[in-house]
């Protein structure tokens, strides 16, 4: 049986995602989550000094999204034919340039910069939030399943729950203008698999 091992930080963060393809597809990995301290030591072995990595039967693949692409190709969450899995690539792409321009408000948030807090959610955070969350709304119309893309779950919809999720949490307000996404929310998180995942993931702030 192929062994998959993630290793990231006690964090849900950019491990998050490899986490649950791999829950969602029932399979059994190993959570290697390192402790802050222990980084140092491994940060000059690893493929380009960061987390989260894959191991494969002990071969190694780095960068969050390349992992979450190969994990979904290999578990069939990565759409149907090669023009919705470059759809479902787009809205991953279009993810990460939206947790970048958003960086700055998390960082202040999460203790890891100095700054005024609530002037970097208000200008930069909402802004960007109310943006993105209108593209994928347009994906999530189009597609007309509850799904982003196609009539089936992609790993895009794990990865957007997750953070529909967090601000349900942490900034309920901002979904009252987006109310299908708690709908893809609540869709997501029904599934057996992730729900159990849910319930027994180590608990972490972010
Ligand atoms: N583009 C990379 C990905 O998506 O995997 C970014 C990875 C990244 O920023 N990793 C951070 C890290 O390893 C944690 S989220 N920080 C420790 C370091 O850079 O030494």
């Amino acid at each position: 049986m192929v062994h998959y091992k993630v290793s990231y930080f006690p964090i849900r963060g950019a491990g998050e995602i490899a986490r649950q393809i791999l829950a969602y597809a029932g399979q059994d990995f190993e959570d290697n989550r390192i402790p802050k301290e222990e980084w140092p030591a491994i940060k000059p072995s690893t493929p380009f000094g960061q987390l989260p990595l894959l191991e494969v039967d002990g071969k190694v693949l780095a960068q969050s999204h390349a992992i979450a692409r190969y994990l979904a190709r290999q578990f069939g969450i990565n759409g149907k034919c090669a023009w919705e899995e470059a759809q479902v690539n787009s809205i991953a792409d279009q993810y990460k340039d939206y947790l970048n321009e958003v960086r700055p408000f998390f960082m202040v948030k999460m203790g890891f910069a100095e700054g005024d807090a609530d002037a970097l959610a208000r200008d930069v955070f909402a802004p960007a939030f109310k943006k993105h969350y209108g593209f994928f709304a347009n994906f999530l119309k189009s597609a007309g399943s509850g799904y982003l893309v196609g009539d089936s779950l992609t790993f895009v919809d794990l990865l957007i729950a997750q953070h529909t999720a967090d601000l349900l949490t942490n900034s309920p307000a901002l979904l009252e203008e987006f109310p299908q996404f708690k709908a893809h929310q609540e869709k997501v998180h029904s599934n057996a698999n992730i729900k159990k995942w849910l319930e027994t993931r180590p608990e972490t702030p972010y």
